[in-house]
């Protein structure tokens, strides 16, 4: 793999790092707003005393640490891949250009020694999983790779009920920050009690490192909520994501399609706002997840 100059000497010299993941980018947001909020996102990190490292596959490669240029490559270049864990090999081999979801940036934040990783939300256990077995491999992942991700909690699209009690089979620790209540995304208010709640970036990094020191495999998800004023209207949210899935249902999306159609058509429904609180979710965790990135370091 290849590992930018800045991120090497940073992980040598044990000062923090955040990784970032790509699929978000090629993916997640449309262009060109993917591209200034993957830069908006490193500037935060930056800001916050961390030095940030996105992480893509160029031509077969993975990359730790893509440059402006790279990024917004990935943010307009058609036919990048969407990546998860299964698709690694292929991508490798016929030295692709893959954009990497939780799952992979997950592998490949591992393998150059990043433990900290912020994204704006993990994939889940979709409605209907029960039926259908459509869950996310984010979260097979999340059970055994030892990263931490930052996120605003997964999206009202899943089924959350579903997705916990998988994380709770997996093993997976859930530490929702500032407040006992799970963050659903685009909200604060899921309306899902969690037993247990961190205050502050140190308690997350006294976590990480317990477990770590205990050689206990796998990953910690923080479920960090959407400051209120960047928060949608839950039945706005509410409406458009009912809405979104009907249309992904009529319109037979299938598999690894299925999140970015529901992303995109909930823009679109929404007139763009749930982008603009999508920006705002992924900049808030950025802050926080280089901060326990720096009290990681500390320890
Ligand atoms: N959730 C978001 N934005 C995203 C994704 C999830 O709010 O861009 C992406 C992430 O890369 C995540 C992936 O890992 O979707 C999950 O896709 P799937 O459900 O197909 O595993
Ligand atoms: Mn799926």
């Amino acid at each position: 793999m290849i590992i930018s100059n800045e991120v090497q000497k940073a992980l040598k010299n044990n000062k923090p790092v955040v990784a970032l993941e790509s699929t978000i980018i090629s993916h997640g947001m449309p262009y060109p707003k993917n591209v200034q909020t993957a830069y908006a996102v490193e500037e935060v990190i930056r800001d916050h005393g961390a030095v940030p490292a996105t992480i893509g596959i160029i031509d077969g490669e993975p990359v730790i640490g893509m440059s402006h240029e790279q990024i917004e490559e990935f943010g307009k270049r058609k036919g990048v891949k969407k990546t998860s864990r299964r698709d690694l090999p292929i991508i490798f081999a016929n030295k692709e250009w893959g954009a990497t979801t939780v799952a992979a940036t997950m592998i490949l934040a591992n393998m150059a020694g990043i433990e900290v990783f912020v994204t704006g939300g993990v994939g889940g256990a979709h409605r209907g999983a029960e039926k259908n077995f459509d869950i996310s491999a984010d979260l097979e992942e999340l059970g055994k790779t030892n990263v931490t991700v930052v996120s605003a909690g997964v999206k009202a699209i899943l089924d959350l009920n579903l997705t916990l009690e998988i994380l709770e089979t997996k093993g997976v620790p859930i530490l929702s920050y500032g407040t006992n209540e799970f963050a659903d995304f685009y909200t604060r208010h899921s309306g899902i009690l969690m037993e247990n709640v961190v205050n502050s970036p140190i308690e997350v990094a006294k976590i990480i490192k317990a477990k770590r020191d205990n050689k206990l495999d796998g990953g910690i998800l923080v479920a960090n909520p959407i400051p209120e004023e960047f928060a949608m209207d839950t039945k706005v949210i509410n409406g458009a994501i009912e809405k979104a899935l009907k249309m992904a249902d009529e319109a037979h999306v299938k598999g690894k399609d299925i999140t970015p159609f529901l992303l995109k058509t909930i823009v679109e429904l929404t007139g763009g706002d749930s982008l603009e609180s999508n920006i705002k979710l992924v900049l808030n965790n950025a802050a926080l997840g280089a901060e326990i990135a720096k009290e990681l370091c500390n320890l």
